[in-house]
């Protein structure tokens, strides 16, 4: 029987074991949008997880939805990220970064030129981004024309290189959570006529394209995918049939043979099997998927446990306990208490709720 705290080796990449960081948005890229030398310390004191997932770092600057995040596209942002990989490979861990573009989540402050963001769709949700003036609403979105869309695929091969050359083990594609490549899969927000929009495939194929342009660049074992079914985070509604829509994806997935599938189970940040809404059957995405099965959403010691022990899960994510303990490998193994979140502390700032929180008996 395995446990958390066993090795595993996920398509190319070797982790120590099956405690996963799950990518977490904390606003504090410095000038030029990438890591600084916080940052570099903030992995580093996290390196003794199996397998650290980067903060959603964007593949080209229109991909930006939110104040002061890093991303993975210019030589300066490499040269960055190149010395995070170094300090936490130091710490013998192992690392990928997060692929994001969020699509019709942003701002036109944050975006080229004062650019409307990008999407599937002309229609704006009624959801909120963080900018140099606060809190403000989304902007109106253009919808992509299809001849751009080989554009932004190459975008995202780019981008998987940059991560490759910065010394990443690999890349996770952010396909959850309602940002651009999610505004494709859904026909609650793709609205789209052709090639890529109408029916299940023709939704799913640009998820598809770029996994497979990711793929070749880098290899499938370096590469990996992040979906989230049952989420309505960003003001997005559900799919109409999410479950016939995630068995075709991941059917399509299944030969690619990527290194794993990160699920986000439930509501992002909310309830892992809301009681209103109808039953998602997790189970048999996981039955055609042949690579590593990643589960993630507010996970406790002893749940996490059981998910490997019982094989429902090869690895399990936790995002808010990371924050918070810098060991946490250590504090589950030993089942010791977790320090206290700040959690005013998640989004921008400085080093505090960042680097400063204790491991166990540091006298801080
Ligand atoms: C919280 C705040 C900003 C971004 C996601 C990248 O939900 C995010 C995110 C989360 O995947």
């Amino acid at each position: 029987m395995s446990s958390l705290f066993d090795p595993i080796k996920i398509g190319d990449i070797q982790l120590a074991n099956r405690v996963v960081m799950a990518p977490l948005t904390r606003n504090r890229a410095i000038d030029g949008l990438m890591p600084g030398p916080m940052t570099v310390e903030y992995y580093r004191q996290r390196a003794t997880a199996g397998l650290i997932i980067t903060e959603a770092s964007q593949i080209i600057p229109m991909a930006q939805g939110y104040l002061n995040t890093p991303g993975i596209h210019t030589p300066e942002q490499v040269a960055a990220w190149r010395k995070v990989t170094n300090a936490v490979h130091a710490e013998g861990g192992r690392m990928v970064i997060q692929l994001w573009h969020v699509g019709r989540i942003s701002h036109v402050s944050l975006l080229p030129g004062g650019a409307a963001p990008v999407s599937s769709t002309n229609r704006r949700p009624n959801a909120q981004t963080y900018t140099k003036d606060g809190f403000v609403d989304v902007s109106i979105p253009r919808a992509l024309r299809d001849d751009e869309l080989p554009d932004l695929i190459a975008d995202y091969r780019h981008a998987a290189r940059c991560a490759m050359d910065a010394g990443f083990d690999g890349v996770e594609v952010h396909a959850a959570n309602a940002y651009l490549l999610d505004q494709f899969l859904r026909d609650s927000v793709n609205d789209r006529s052709g090639p890529y929009g109408g029916s299940i495939a023709n939704r799913a194929r640009l998820l598809i394209e770029v996994m497979q342009a990711v793929s070749d660049e880098i290899g499938a074992g370096r590469t990996a995918v992040r979906l989230s079914p049952m989420t309505t985070f960003n003001d997005t509604p559900l799919d109409s049939n999410p479950q016939a829509l995630y068995e075709y994806i991941v059917e399509q997935l299944a030969s690619l043979g990527l290194a794993y599938l990160h699920i986000i189970e439930g509501e992002t940040c909310g309830a892992r099997y809301p009681a209103d809404v109808t039953a998602f059957d997790y189970a048999t995405l996981h039955h055609i998927f042949p690579g590593a099965w990643m589960v993630n959403n507010g996970y406790e010691r002893a749940e996490g446990m059981a998910a490997i022990a019982t094989q429902k899960a090869d690895l399990v994510a936790f995002g808010r306990a990371f924050i918070s303990n810098p060991d946490l490998v250590r504090r589950l193994r030993e089942n010791a208490p977790f320090n206290m979140l700040q959690t005013d502390k998640f989004y921008g700032g400085g080093a505090e709720g960042y680097i400063d929180y204790a491991e166990l008996g540091s006298d801080q």
